[in-house]
């Protein structure tokens, strides 16, 4: 009877929050549903293309690591690595019995024949000194285990060495990269563009936190290379100097590079993000931070990333004066050259994505220089700050008078 009344009580208890539950359910998803509507109008393409290349937060996030920690054998992000890790795992689960067998064994051993074990007491020494059939057992089933393993590896290098047939352009993509003591240089020949990094020993002084680790500083100043999503790359490897090798566990490729000669590869990034490398050929005394960063990026954003690579060199002349510690003059003449020389809308963008790419290092950088622990407080933070502010608001007032300008051209023409 208890049970029926509480029964009854919780059911109408239920009856009479059912509206208020579906309010509040109402409510949410008119909530979410306009938060989203309101992201994806504040959604900026240049901030958030700047955020995907910033090598600095590719150091910072998979610092210690070139294997985007994943387990074991890290995460896929290609075709290739897929096959490479498949590999992987059917090899180590064939040699898994050799690893563990020869333990147990031992274990047994010493518990069977340790000499305070009473059986043992009146055992005598065993007299054989071999057993052939023994012998020929750990022989054979090694050598059946080496050639089950090789013949699946020997497909996948086979597989590694050349793209499959029969894909269009368009569906393809190709880079050379360059390998030089002690960084990497990746030509875009379809793009007729240059992805540079410099070389350790020309290393800009770039506005780091006092004591900043050297390898941070080089990151500072690595371009990534970045490839289009589920587009076949095919890589043609050279050396300007001595011997490298091209190694991102991610995307499964490590290849040598050679003086005078090219070596090639290929594979189909599968995953966008970052993808961390590093020199695999000891080729002199920094070959230890000769690091690869690899960045994939969807078409769209490619694309912009590529219009924005076209005019870096102009962008930056103005980035540099924007930076320039005086009353805005220069920055104003570098800007006012760079509209005459093109006055498109990409190229405006292309201003602000080398602005905001060069503050988005440095910030990374600080912030993660300032959140280490016992950092003991870092000196020049507050200033470092004021002067990225002012670099910001120099840059918006150049193009909001510009914008402007335009506006007040527009019905002149119209009226013309
Ligand atoms: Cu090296």
């Amino acid at each position: 009877m208890r049970t029926i009344l509480y029964t009854r009580c919780e059911q109408s208890l239920w009856w009479r929050c059912l509206p208020w539950l579906c309010l509040v359910f109402l409510l949410t998803a008119v909530s979410v549903g306009s938060g989203g509507t309101l992201l994806a109008d504040e959604t900026d393409p240049v901030k958030s293309l700047v955020e995907q290349v910033n090598p600095a937060a590719e150091s910072v996030a998979l610092r210690g690591s070139i294997f985007d920690y994943g387990p074991f054998v890290g995460h896929a992000a290609s075709d290739v690595a897929q096959v490479v890790k498949a590999g992987t795992w059917f090899s180590f689960l064939v040699f898994l019995p050799f690893l563990i067998l020869p333990q147990i064994l031992l274990v047994i051993i010493i518990i069977k024949f340790r000499g305070n074990n009473p059986v043992n007491k009146d055992r005598a020494p065993a007299t054989f000194v071999h057993n052939t059939r023994l012998e020929i057992a750990w022989t054979a089933v090694p050598v059946i285990a080496l050639i089950v393993v090789a013949i699946p590896i020997t497909r996948i290098l086979d597989y590694q060495e050349s793209p499959p047939a029969g894909l269009h352009q368009g569906e393809t993509f190709t880079m050379e990269v360059v390998g030089r003591q002690f960084s990497w240089i990746y030509n875009y020949p379809q793009e007729d563009l240059r992805v540079g990094t410099y070389p350790v020993r020309d290393l800009p002084e770039v506005d780091l936190p006092e004591g900043a680790p050297r390898p941070e500083r080089i990151s500072a100043v690595q371009e990534a290379a970045v490839f289009p999503l589920d587009r076949t790359a095919t890589l043609f490897l050279t050396s300007q100097d001595v011997n490298h090798a091209w190694w991102v566990p991610a995307f499964g490729v490590k290849k040598d590079t050679f003086v005078d000669r090219h070596t090639h590869t290929w594979f189909t990034p599968t995953k966008t993000g970052f993808f961390k490398g590093t020199c695999a050929e000891l080729c002199g005394g920094d070959h230890g931070i000769m690091k690869i960063t690899a960045v994939v990026l969807d078409e769209d954003d490619y694309r912009r990333w590529v219009s924005f690579k076209r005019h870096e060199r102009d962008a930056r002349r103005v980035v540099d004066a924007i930076s320039q510690d005086d009353d805005g003059t220069a920055a104003q003449e570098a800007f006012t050259a760079y509209v005459a020389a093109g006055d498109s809308t990409t190229r405006l963008s292309a201003l602000r994505f080398w602005l905001l790419y060069d503050i988005a290092i440095h910030e990374t950088l600080w912030t993660e220089a300032a959140s280490r622990p016992f950092a003991g407080g870092i000196k020049g933070l507050d200033a470092f700050l004021e002067r990225t502010q002012a670099r910001r608001e120099t840059l918006r007032s150049l193009l909001d008078h510009h914008l402007q300008d335009q506006a007040d051209l527009a019905p002149q023409g119209t009226d013309a």
